[in-house]
């Protein structure tokens, strides 16, 4: 249980940034936790099993496509007819191994779809750091588009600096601006593409802090707002209730020595509704975010067993 403990607290403290990459650092736990268990028979790996899913499913609390994941495997090793704990176990692994070779090629697909959307001489403008948008724009590089990009610092933790990094190395021309600076820099933007953390029902999105704001300001400026993202961010328990709380950091991050007594906020995301967002480029092509449920359940009805 040590590295499902190690893990959570890497994706609680933002060592782990980004909804896959928690996702992915989850799933990796889990398979850790499968070679070391020392459990004797199936009742009580499935106890232990269901302790790990909680540890890492409560690291942070906005993570559908982390909690998608383990609740895939867990049920994949519920539902199985295996008893031994050295089969048990092994079906823990492959499964898990192949939910991250389909995750790879679900951000590859998205990936290619958004990178269509790149001409020539555009102008894309980003927030924060996702992986997945890091990847369309590399895409589009490698297939020799010439672009620019205009990138956010993403206060409080500067996840920004991740993305512009990222696409200096890969020789993408990059704007780097704060945040409060979004309105003046908007208006040179083709469109603008982020990612998600959680999609809800309704097909709105949770993002990074700040998002919806950009969204509101695309849609005031008539810019094209994206979405890019795996359809496994689809929170499915919005199906039944609206979207629960949103996860509120530590003051801390904001401003380490602040005055007593100041009542200072830092909720890591934002929810922007769907009528601000133009397109939802995923796996499966560029949908309508009001569609999801629809393409949810006819590609991933698992979610809802
Ligand atoms: C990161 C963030 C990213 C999404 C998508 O916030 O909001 O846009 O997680 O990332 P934080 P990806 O740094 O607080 O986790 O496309 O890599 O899943």
């Amino acid at each position: 249980m040590e590295s499902v403990k190690d893990t959570a607290e890497k994706i609680r403290n933002l060592e782990v940034k980004g909804a896959r990459n928690a996702a992915i650092a989850a799933v990796k736990a889990l398979q850790t936790f499968a070679y070391q268990t020392k459990a004797i028979d199936k009742k009580s790996f499935l106890v232990e099993l269901e302790q790990a899913q909680r540890l890492l499913f409560d690291a942070r609390e906005t993570e559908p496509l982390l909690r998608n994941a383990l609740h895939y495997l867990v049920s994949q090793v519920k539902q199985s007819g295996a008893q031994k704990i050295s089969e048990i176990c092994a079906l823990l692994i492959v499964n898990a191994d192949n939910f991250l070779t389909e995750l790879d090629a679900s951000r590859t697909c998205a990936a290619e779809f958004g990178s269509e959307l790149i001409q020539n001489g555009m102008t894309i403008f980003t927030h924060c750091h996702s992986s997945t948008v890091s990847k369309m724009l590399i895409h589009a590089k490698q297939a020799g588009k010439n672009f620019k990009v205009i990138c956010t610092e993403t206060r409080p933790t500067f996840q920004g600096r991740v993305t512009a990094r990222e696409l200096i190395e890969k020789g993408i021309e990059t704007t780097f601006i704060i945040d409060s600076a979004t309105q003046a820099f908007i208006l040179k933007a083709d469109f603008i593409v982020v990612g998600a953390d959680a999609i809800t029902f309704e097909g709105n999105v949770v993002n990074k802090i700040g998002t919806c704001g950009l969204a509101i300001l695309a849609h005031a400026a008539h810019k094209p707002f994206y979405i890019v993202s795996e359809l496994l961010k689809f929170d499915s328990t919005t199906f039944y209730s609206g979207l629960e709380g949103v996860e509120q950091r530590s003051p801390v991050e904001i401003w380490i020595d602040a005055p007593k007594n100041l009542d200072v906020r830092n909720p890591a995301f934002d929810v922007t509704p769907s009528k601000y967002i133009y397109g939802l480029i995923c796996e499966k092509g560029i949908i309508s975010p009001k569609n999801i449920f629809n393409v949810i359940q006819q590609f991933y009805p698992w979610l809802y067993t």
